[in-house]
């Protein structure tokens, strides 16, 4: 019997793979809504459910699926991720650095308790899970110019410790059981559309809003405080690649992605070169001043680059040229 060509290739050739099914904790907060486009654009609008317990804006809630999901909340999780046939899970729900340390006791709960559901719920349903950990998860013990993958980290912050505490739980639970657990630590993450809520990098993005209303900025951080900062573009690209990885690339669960690293000075005399006039001064708060001097100055991210090919698109100068001209266009 002959068998044609089609055939004989459907026979030989392992299905093609199916689209992932993603739910996204916290979606609301700075980086979820843009994670949520890209992943649509490469696997159906459908495939990828933003959550979280607010009420969405309407643009967001015509844009896709959306659900109520509080991750304190095991049930519901877990319904969720049956009822939808759930096999990616990006975990964004938390509290910041600084918004963390006024309130430790919610912090606790949603950064430790809230990621226990979320642990517990992804080996009970075989999923791929990917939690962000941060710079903030090194502290003043740590090597700091740069930080690589695998030194002391003993944060000073409820989010730092919170945030070590899921890269261990994580890779444990991925060496004893399997559990297929990704982590990037992200530096600070700039963007012109959504906004950071309550962390210490958070200056970086009200300058540039400050620059263009009042040409003006008080910088509640020291001139010369240097930290690694990220556009939000590379962070999700970064996020989606790190996802689409082979188990066989991964050498590590927890990898630094960096990008550049400027102090608010730096940043400042970068704008100037399109916004002459800006003036900024500099009223260190002590709480976020005293986070930002434990956090790592560089971050050191060679492992992701040869391990999974991780490159950052923009530097200094395109973020800033990206961020002037993005947040006109909104003003127009
Ligand atoms: C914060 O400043 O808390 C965050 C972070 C660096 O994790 N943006």
């Amino acid at each position: 019997r002959q068998i044609s060509r089609w055939n004989k290739q459907e026979s030989t050739d392992p299905p093609p793979p199916e689209n992932p099914r993603v739910l996204i904790t916290g979606g609301l907060g700075q980086l979820g809504v843009g994670l949520a486009q890209l992943l649509r654009k490469q696997y159906g609008t459908d495939n990828v459910i933003l959550s979280d317990i607010k009420k969405p804006p309407v643009e967001v809630f015509n844009s896709g699926p959306f659900v109520y999901a509080d991750v304190l909340d095991y049930k519901n999780l877990r319904e969720l991720i049956v009822n939808n046939r759930i096999t990616w899970l990006v975990h964004y729900s938390a509290l910041l650095s600084a918004v963390g340390e006024a309130n430790v006791a919610l912090a606790r709960k949603i950064n430790i308790t809230g990621l226990h559901n979320v642990l517990d719920l992804a080996l009970e349903n075989c999923l791929r899970l990917f939690v962000p950990s941060t710079i903030g998860a090194f502290g003043p013990s740590s090597p700091r110019d740069p930080a690589p993958d695998l030194c002391v980290q003993r944060p000073r912050t409820i989010y730092g410790v919170s945030k070590v505490h899921g890269e261990l739980m994580g890779e444990y639970l991925h060496h004893k059981y399997g559990l297929d657990f990704r982590c990037l630590r992200y530096p600070g993450v700039i963007s012109a559309d959504t906004k950071p809520g309550g962390g210490t990098t958070d200056y970086a993005v009200q300058i540039f809003h400050d620059a263009l209303s009042t040409g003006h900025f008080d910088c509640y951080l020291r001139a010369d405080t240097r930290l690694p900062m990220m556009h939000i573009r590379d962070c999700h690209r970064a996020t989606v690649e790190f996802m689409q990885a082979q188990d066989r690339q991964l050498s590590l669960r927890t990898y630094n992605i960096a990008a550049m690293s400027f102090t608010p000075a730096e940043v400042a005399d970068e704008i100037r070169k399109h916004l002459p006039g800006l003036s900024v001064t500099y009223n260190p708060d002590f709480v976020r001043q005293t986070i930002a001097d434990s956090w790592p100055m560089r971050f050191d991210d060679t492992n992701a680059q040869r391990d999974w090919g991780w490159k950052p698109a923009y530097g200094l100068s395109e973020l800033v040229v990206d961020m002037l001209e993005s947040i006109r266009e909104q003003r127009t």
